[in-house]
């Protein structure tokens, strides 16, 4: 009933009459239908999945970071290198901008940053997919042959019943693998095994162990104990489930998208999903679908018995350590045997609302990859764009020992397109005396809680300090991220915040203070190094070079495009030192889609 109405009206312009009309056309006549349990708690919204944009919203696009040029996007699905070019699939809605009728949609670059779209590589078409191509990862066999494991859905809703398939090149000498077979003797592994086939999804990359058997792990649940289950297999067509899954958690609900991989305890290289032995962690990393965050946990692969230890550093469950603490989701990572590194691509949802997302045309982004490595503590993880990404780098500008002595002091970053930027700071101060305490009954909290509560309008000690994004002329909208530095028991705890509290004029929109710790040694460094990505309706953020990262969605209405402005600015009674800051506008890459 309601999909010709809404048909009919896509303008788009904040603050307008007819915007608010949409919006409260579609409120009224979309029926919300919640499905608990079932796929990747996406909101469902049955009479928008295909309406399609009449136009296209160029509002609050990304410039840099991937998107297709108009509808819904989640996960990153496969992402492989292969003779000479990454491929990047994700699961795509081509006919509107919520989430349904999902396909592979299939991109190809030779930088990660250039991309070229090609036809969808799977889509539904046969009895073990018919309902549904959902996410999976792409393994590199002996001999150069990629091969995908994804999960097909064989039977439709309520019981979105789950499978998991392959799916290999038609034709090894195209260089972009346009083609993708999906042979007759799918579906490789079935739910028949006391697996719950309504929770049964998101394979792997597999791994070749030294026994001579391919190894990967499927995402699923027993009531509420995550769990990820163990496939063996000799010749990749035959999979048997080992006797144990890998890990499991209980609370923790649904896993969807485990990512497992080792990391190197030193030097600065990825390794290949089949790397172990000395020297070697490995990460298990889970997006939680009850949560929708996702947490990792450091540990070690005990191979004899196919099982994950976390290392007893690492929290396992909903307090874990995340890979960003934002808009990040089912994330995935690969081994990018040309650079030796491995490689993580994340899904950021939109933090508008599907109203919005219909109306504009489009909803999800990539987020930029990153090269991940295990800190030299051994404890967590660190990531950093890659470097492909400086070569969109453009107009500079340079900030050195700049000193903000006052509390509400901010210095403008002139001479850069604050609305697409790259910016890298380091700030530093002379002592820790005047950090604010750590409240105790805030050990109960989240970071994010915390971050809440103590606000960049909030005046410290040490902190709040960091950068202003996406700010308007007058600070009616800006999206700080910053550090605040407390005094607990023993130690000093260095909070980093990404607030999108007022980031936006418009009204309904999510707006939450993201936030979370940063593991330093704060009292000995007395500094702490801060990179945002700023790309119109994102901010990107690494932390202490990249060892808490937190993404944010925000949609300013005045800070937008040559109206945006960038700020370093100090809210605590401590004297903070820019001792340098560098800034770039970004250039829009030559090709997107
Ligand atoms: C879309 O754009 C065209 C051309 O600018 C315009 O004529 C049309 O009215 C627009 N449609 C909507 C729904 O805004
Ligand atoms: C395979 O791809 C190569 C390179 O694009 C092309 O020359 C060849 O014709 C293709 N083969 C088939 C069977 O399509
Ligand atoms: C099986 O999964 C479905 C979907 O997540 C859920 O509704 C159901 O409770 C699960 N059953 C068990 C025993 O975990
Ligand atoms: C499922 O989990 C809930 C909450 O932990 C518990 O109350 C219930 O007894 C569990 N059910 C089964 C069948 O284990
Ligand atoms: C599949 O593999 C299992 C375990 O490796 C083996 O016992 C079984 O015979 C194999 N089945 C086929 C059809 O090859
Ligand atoms: C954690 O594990 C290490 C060995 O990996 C051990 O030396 C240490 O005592 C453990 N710490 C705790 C608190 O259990
Ligand atoms: C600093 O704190 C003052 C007082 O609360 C507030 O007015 C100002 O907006 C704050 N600055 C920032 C950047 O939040
Ligand atoms: C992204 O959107 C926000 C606002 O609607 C939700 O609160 C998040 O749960 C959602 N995240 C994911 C991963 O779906």
């Amino acid at each position: 009933m309601s999909s010709k109405i809404s048909h009919k009206y896509h303008s788009y312009e904040y603050g307008s009459t007819s915007f608010l009309l949409v919006v409260l056309i579609l409120f009224i006549t979309t029926t919300t239908l919640y499905i608990h349990g079932v796929e990747a708690s996406h909101d469902f919204h049955y009479n928008l999945q295909s309406v399609e944009a009449e136009n296209v919203s160029q509002l609050h696009r990304t410039s840099y970071h991937f998107q297709p040029k108009q509808n819904w996007i989640n996960d990153p699905n496969a992402p492989m290198y292969y003779n000479g070019i990454y491929h990047l699939f994700y699961q795509y809605n081509p006919k509107g901008a919520v989430w349904g009728n999902i396909v592979w949609a299939h991109s190809v670059s030779t930088d990660l940053i250039n991309w070229k779209a090609l036809e969808p590589a799977i889509v539904p078409s046969k009895p073990f997919d018919q309902y549904g191509c959902w996410s999976g990862s792409a393994t590199i066999l002996p001999g150069n042959k990629p091969v995908i494991l994804y999960t097909g859905i064989t039977e439709g809703p309520p019981k979105n019943v789950q499978v998991q398939n392959y799916a290999i090149p038609a034709n090894l000498s195209d260089p972009y693998l346009r083609e993708w077979i999906k042979p007759d003797n799918n579906p490789l592994v079935v739910a028949n095994n006391g697996e719950n086939g309504t929770a049964f999804r998101d394979p792997t990359t597999a791994w070749l162990s030294k026994s001579g058997y391919w190894k990967m792990l499927v995402g699923s649940r027993d009531n509420d104990t995550g769990i990820a289950y163990l496939y063996k297999s000799k010749d990749f067509v035959n999979w048997t489930k080992a006797k144990d899954p890998i890990h499991s958690k209980p609370e923790t609900g649904m896993w969807e998208c485990p990512d497992f991989f080792p990391v190197s305890l030193k030097g600065v290289n990825g390794l290949d999903a089949s790397v172990t032995g000395e020297g070697v962690k490995h990460v298990l990393k889970v997006s939680l679908d009850v949560t929708r965050y996702e947490y990792y946990t450091v540990g070690t692969y005990v191979t004899e018995e196919d099982r994950y230890v976390p290392d007893n550093t690492s929290v396992d469950g909903w307090a874990g350590l995340r890979l960003d603490y934002g808009n990040f989701y089912a994330s995935k990572s690969f081994f990018d045997p040309a650079k030796n590194r491995r490689v993580i691509w994340s899904w950021a949802n939109e933090s508008d609302t599907a109203a919005h997302d219909v109306a504009k045309g489009w909803a999800g982004i990539q987020l930029i990859p990153r090269t991940i490595l295990l800190d030299p503590n051994g404890k967590q993880l660190m990531q950093w764009p890659v470097q492909e990404l400086e070569t969109l780098r453009g107009a500079k500008v340079v900030l050195t020992d700049k000193q903000m002595l006052v509390m509400g002091h901010r210095i403008e970053v002139n001479g850069i397109t604050a609305a697409q930027a790259d910016v890298e700071v380091t700030f530093s101060f002379g002592s820790l005396e005047k950090a604010e305490p750590f409240d105790p009954e805030w050990l109960e909290y989240d970071a994010q809680k915390i971050c809440s509560l103590k606000g960049s309008t909030v005046q410290g000690g040490v902190g709040p300090f960091g950068l202003l994004t996406l700010a308007s002329q007058e600070l009616e909208e800006y999206t700080p991220v910053f550090f605040r530095v407390f005094k607990a028991q023993n130690t000093h705890k260095v909070l980093m915040c990404s607030d999108a509290t007022r980031s936006s004029l418009t009204e309904g929109l999510y707006r939450p203070s993201f936030a979370g710790f940063v593991d330093v040694d704060i009292a000995a460094d007395k500094q702490i190094s801060l990179r945002s990505l700023i790309d119109n309706s994102v901010v990107e953020s690494f932390g202490a070079r990249g060892r808490t990262c937190i993404s944010s969605r925000v949609y300013p209405t005045l800070a937008v495009y040559e109206n945006a402005h960038l700020y370093v600015f100090n809210n605590g009674s401590e004297t903070i030192t820019v001792e340098n800051l560098a800034a770039w506008s970004m250039k829009k890459p030559l090709h997107m889609n």
